[in-house]
């Protein structure tokens, strides 16, 4: 009854309110609410494109009321300044964002601006790239919003409202309102929502569902969590820890190529942006890169291989190869969490009485290099102080000039002890954004075709379709570190290296190059010179699936005498290390992927929650896949793998965050 009356008079409350006398007094906060919104809204028009959802406009609305309740608290002429502020944060955010999602097609974390200033290179690298005009439309709101202000003020405007309004009244009052829209927001969302939301590991999605705005709180909040994690949920994190490895330890098994190389040398390229598609692309019968496809035709070629990076790029490359975990869900390893226990390929093989050494031409504070190598067993790190800077190309020393002085480094390493090497390379000149063309050498992208002439005989033209394109410049840089790779295999041979040693080579993630770029590559007519038309009947659109296969990287074994076999079994990078470290003859227990050899079936979950297997592509963000065989695919087959590569990313960012392998093994240690 109570209820009753009490509804009743806030209904008429609500009825009697004088919203004409309202909007003219909240000018400055109902321009600061919508301005925002309409910038959040164009921000995922042009990213996620979720034109008609409903849920992030709520989710960006209920923020920004929120925040906007609080201008109350200060003096009507104070309060622009506040709002203000505001304004240039959230302007800032869309801009970095747009930005951010036209190279990375994700967005931005806070955890890696803040804790990584050693990105501001390869940043550089970016912003020369993709600096486009749709980045900065966002700015038109700062500009209005100081325009209405000043109009305001000279209207005498807040010395009017000043007079008339409460502002402990407002404040309230709009709060309540915030909340209520709030509310409405949480109740609409799925359980399924709220779980992404605190994984944090599709940030499309979490854009997608709650909004630019709580995005960033919610990236905020994640990347604050390595200084707290200790504090809370770490005894269930160890549980599920302990209960998934006593399910999961993968027992060693022996196969074919068990124990073959053991006690060799063991040298690992890091192949820069290396993609697949360089590997099956020629341009008028020249291959893109002869020397990787020669080496793949001879040693062990996995040609389904895919590389497992978040945010970290290179260095979660190679986090992932040496310890067959994948990346944290915010932030990067090497950055936030370089100081927890892995146990890697480097420990491992100096177990077995390895020397183990990293090189790299660039700076050795990048990604945190020189502290991650160090705690990942490497015994020591040549980084760009140990090279003569001779020839420079895109970021840094060429890969020419770096393969040449880490030969003589290997002589010597070789020279000065019997103990058998391992070795981690680190390319540099096939980086993003491919545009020291020049010094690539003279390769061309070209594409030759049969024309008629005016008087009817056939002619062959030439087509410079690729030329200057960012795609086309990619296949040449491509070409490029092919040769340092073919040169420095020579090298390798001619001074005695390659008799009692392994190359293994890896392409560290993909290219990063815009869909269209293929699109245009794919459709392109050289009769006309231009794209075939979207309804032309051979127009065949290069979709999210055909791009998200083709980010396929090359993974390759080879050692003199090795009987060639492709592999053909979908393959990630945190397979590597159980599948190396079986023909090494050493095992590591917390490996969470496998070793290829004894699969047939294999999962590659993505850090985004997008899986493959030799079955089906998974998208997490749309919950759909495509098949990759005529084969019927059952649901279980789906749920199943949906909810391994989950629990897979979860364990590995429990791993990391809580420092689980530590405890662990702290914890046996107690027993014995
Ligand atoms: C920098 C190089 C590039 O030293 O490894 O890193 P990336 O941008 O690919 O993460
Ligand atoms: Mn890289």
């Amino acid at each position: 009854m109570k209820f009753k009356m009490y509804l009743k008079k806030m209904i008429e409350k609500i009825k009697n309110v004088d919203y004409k006398g309202y909007f003219k007094t909240s000018i400055l906060f109902l321009t600061f609410v919508i301005s925002n919104l309409i910038n959040s809204s164009i921000l995922r028009m042009m990213t996620v494109k979720n034109y008609f959802d409903y849920k992030p406009i709520l989710g960006d609305l209920a923020f920004l009321v929120l925040v906007g309740a609080l201008g109350y608290l200060f003096k009507a002429r104070k309060r622009f300044k506040y709002y203000f502020f505001w304004s240039i944060v959230f302007t800032a955010i869309c801009v970095i964002n747009s930005m951010y999602y036209g190279w990375f097609v994700s967005f931005s974390s806070v955890s890696l601006l803040a804790t990584s200033l050693q990105v501001v290179d390869v940043g550089d690298a970016v912003v020369k790239q993709v600096l486009r005009i749709q980045d900065f439309v966002y700015l038109w709101q700062p500009i209005t919003f100081l325009f209405i202000n000043k109009k305001l003020k000279t209207r005498g405007y807040f010395n009017n409202i000043a007079r008339k309004e409460s502002r402990k009244k407002r404040f309230i009052h709009t709060l309540v309102a915030g909340g209520i829209i709030l509310a409405v927001f949480l109740l609409n969302l799925t359980s399924l929502e709220y779980g992404r939301l605190s994984k944090q590991w599709n940030r499309d999605y979490i854009v997608q569902k709650f909004g630019i705005y709580i995005y960033h709180v919610n990236d905020l909040i994640k990347s604050l969590e390595p200084k707290f994690s200790t504090l809370f949920g770490y005894d269930s994190a160890y549980r599920e820890f302990r209960e998934y490895y006593d399910e999961n330890t993968i027992e060693k098994k022996t196969n074919k190529y068990t124990d073959i190389f053991k006690g060799k040398n063991l040298i690992i390229v890091h192949t820069e942006s290396m993609q697949d598609i360089s590997m099956n692309t020629s341009f008028n019968g020249i291959e893109v890169t002869p020397n990787l496809n020669r080496i793949a035709k001879e040693g062990l070629y996995f040609s389904n291989f895919y590389s497992q990076v978040s945010v970290g790029t290179s260095s979660d490359a190679e986090f992932t190869f040496n310890t067959s975990l994948l990346p944290v869900n915010n932030g990067t390893v090497f950055i936030s969490y370089f100081d927890r226990y892995y146990y890697s390929l480097p420990k491992m093989m100096k177990e077995a009485n390895y020397s183990v050494y990293s090189m790299h031409g660039n700076n050795g504070s990048f990604w945190n290099r020189d502290v991650m190598h160090k705690n990942l067993g490497y015994d020591k790190f040549y980084s760009k102080s140990s090279y003569d800077i001779d020839e420079v190309i895109g970021l840094g020393l060429s890969d020419k000039s770096f393969f040449r002085q880490s030969v003589d480094k290997l002589l010597d390493i070789k020279n000065k002890s019997d103990n058998p090497f391992m070795a981690t390379l680190i390319m540099l000149s096939n980086h993003t954004p491919f545009d020291d063309v020049e010094k690539y050498g003279d390769y061309k992208v070209t594409m030759d075709y049969e024309d008629v002439d005016e008087f009817g005989n056939t002619v062959v033209k030439t087509a410079n379709y690729m030329e200057g394109k960012s795609l086309g410049n990619y296949f040449k840089s491509s070409h490029y570190a092919d040769e340092a790779i073919g040169e420095f295999m020579n090298l390798l041979d001619s001074s005695g290296l390659l008799d009692n040693t392994v190359v293994v080579f890896y392409g560290d993630h993909d290219a990063k190059l815009p869909r269209k770029e293929y699109n245009y590559m794919f459709n392109y007519d050289p009769v006309n010179d231009k794209m075939l038309d979207e309804d032309d009947p051979n127009y065949d659109e290069f979709d999210y699936y055909d791009y998200e296969l083709n980010r396929k990287v090359p993974f390759i074994i080879w050692a003199k005498g090795i009987e060639h076999e492709e592999i053909t079994t979908a393959m990630g990078m945190y397979d590597c290390l159980p599948t190396l470290s079986n023909m090494f003859g050493v095992y590591n227990k917390y490996a969470l992927g496998h070793d290829i050899f004894n699969q047939t079936d294999n999962l590659v979950p993505f850090p985004n929650g997008n899986w493959v297997t030799n079955k089906v592509y998974y998208n997490n963000s749309k919950e759909e896949y495509i098949p990759l065989t005529t084969e019927p695919i059952s649901e279980e087959y789906i749920s199943e793998n949906v909810e391994k590569s989950d629990q897979l990313l979860n364990i590995s960012n429990n791993i990391i965050v809580y420092d689980l392998i530590k405890g662990n093994i702290e914890k046996e240690n107690e027993k014995e």
